[in-house]
């Protein structure tokens, strides 16, 4: 029987399973189907920790999820044709939830496919590659329980692990000498940490945007947000200062490539994060910059050259609906 591995239990993981699921119900023939994911339950992303760095099994923490994160879009663009939010909740709810509305309603719909058999929890996929004489890919996973690791032959391989979880943590000058907090937006947890302090906001996206705004909300005394491309337009209130590119850092004070400078408390790098796939051998890896999924951007090796890896990025989740 052909067996497709999926590594992942995220949202764009648990829609493939939910895809193969329904296509079952409605009478389909389906491979042999195995999910392996790393964390003890599924929704990827979304599942908040108060972990920073490494999880109790030594594995890097997944969730880039802080406590007061609401959703940056509204839910009517997020919603899976086949599971509405009315349907999960029983009765409208507005357009911009928090993040435990959302995780809910995607574990509601994980719950609803009847999907979990297939997932072999707390198992991190460690080496995959491909055997093109036999045209089959060999999986090494790690359970980490059990603290083994095993092997498994597969034919195909989707891999949803998803691209906001590693962090891209430029170097600037001097910032070894920073005396106060530095971290990348991967392991902010929680706004009230920077009551009263001078922040400095490296990056002028979402990240940057959301957590400054929130650092703000919470009592930070400025916000400095430094840009390397160009600012954020919005009409920020009286404490928030957009700035040109950090040159470099002597103790507390952080110079901008405009010439200014400035004192600041603690630093937070919003500077995105990488496309990372070390469990994939090199000639099925895929080589991304950090950007949304677009067709053509990828270099390395892609969907076109081996139609049997496919890689799922955030957006897939709302493409794969019933087959
Ligand atoms: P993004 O959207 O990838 O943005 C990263 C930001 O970091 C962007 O403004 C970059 O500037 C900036 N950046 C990256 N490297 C550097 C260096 N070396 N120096 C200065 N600035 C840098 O990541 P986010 O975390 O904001 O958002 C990730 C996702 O979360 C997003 O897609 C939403 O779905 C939610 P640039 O503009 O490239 O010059």
């Amino acid at each position: 029987m052909t067996r497709v591995a999926v590594i992942g239990a995220g949202p764009s993981g648990i829609s493939v399973l939910h895809a193969f699921k329904s296509a079952q119900n409605k009478g389909a023939g389906i491979p042999e189907i195995v999910c392996f994911e790393k964390q003890n339950t599924w929704g990827g992303l979304w599942n908040f920790t108060w972990r920073t760095g490494l999880d109790e099994y030594g594995e890097p923490v997944h969730s880039s999820m802080y406590r007061h994160l609401w959703s940056n879009g509204p839910k009517e663009c997020l919603e899976f044709a086949d599971y509405s939010f009315e349907e999960h909740f029983g009765k409208p709810i507005s357009s911009y939830p928090p993040r435990e509305v959302l995780a809910d309603y995607i574990y509601g719909r994980a719950e609803k496919s009847g999907i979990r058999n297939w997932i072999h929890f707390r198992h991190a996929a460690r080496w995959i590659e491909y055997h093109q004489e036999k045209k089959v890919f060999s999986v090494i996973v790690h359970d980490l329980v059990n603290d083994c690791q095993k092997r498994e032959l597969f034919d195909f391989i989707i891999v949803a692990t998803g691209h906001f979880s590693t962090p891209n943590v430029p170097e600037f000058k001097g910032i070894e000498t920073f005396p106060g907090r530095v971290l990348h937006a991967h392991d902010f947890r929680d706004a009230r940490e920077f009551t009263d302090q001078a922040v400095l906001i490296i990056g002028s996206s979402y990240s940057a945007e959301d957590i400054g705004s929130q650092c703000l909300k919470f009592g930070a005394k400025s916000i400095t947000a430094s840009y390397r491309t160009q600012p954020m337009s919005f009409h920020w209130p009286f404490n928030w200062e957009n700035k040109p590119q950090l040159n470099k850092v002597e103790d507390k004070t952080v110079h901008f490539c405009d010439g200014s400078k400035k004192a600041i408390d603690a630093i937070i790098l919003c500077t995105g994060y990488l496309h990372h796939f070390p469990f994939m051998r090199d000639d099925i890896r895929l080589v991304a910059t950090n950007r949304l999924w677009t067709p053509g951007l990828y270099q390395g090796i892609a969907l076109e050259n081996n139609p049997r890896v496919m890689y799922l990025g955030m957006q897939d989740q709302f493409h794969l609906y019933s087959v």
